[in-house]
């Protein structure tokens, strides 16, 4: 009783969804149209910035990863001594900034903030103790240095 009009009107009901036929019909037929190949932006290494560092540095540099975190957040500077620190804001886009404060939370130092990615520097001579930084940005953002 369904003749071939009947089936072209049923196909056409159903579009381009169902049938592979017609789905082939309505994709314009040029199937060797490279697709645009997704092209993944650079991303920080995540895996080689260690959380920790444990042996004292007199160049420390402080990474800002996406989303807002520092990568290491423990870290070791030697004391006595003229260091740098650096800040290597990694996210784009987004401001961060490192303050060191000593353990009254009396400020030492700061990097001013930038946007990512960027990179600046704090030099300090700590004496042996514990310190803290932390972004002035992002509040939650910061980590401990101990000097020895
Ligand atoms: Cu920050």
């Amino acid at each position: 009783m369904w003749g071939t009009k009947g089936f072209l009107f049923l196909a056409a009901l159903i579009g381009c969804s169902g049938l592979a036929l017609v789905l082939a019909a309505c994709s314009g037929g040029n199937n060797a149209t490279p697709q645009p190949s997704e092209t993944a932006a650079p991303r920080p290494e995540r895996s080689s910035i260690p959380n920790e560092i444990r042996t004292p540095q007199t160049d420390l540099t402080i990474t800002a990863l996406a989303p807002q975190r520092f990568a290491p957040i423990i870290a070791t500077t030697v004391a006595n001594t003229d260091i740098v620190i650096r800040l290597n804001n990694t996210e784009a886009g987004v401001q961060h900034s490192i303050e060191v404060l000593d353990k009254n939370a009396k400020s030492l130092g700061a990097i001013p903030a930038c946007t990512g990615p960027c990179v600046g520097e704090l030099h300090l001579n700590l004496l042996p103790g514990e310190y803290s930084f932390r972004c002035q940005i992002y509040g939650r953002m910061g980590g401990q240095i101990t000097a020895k």
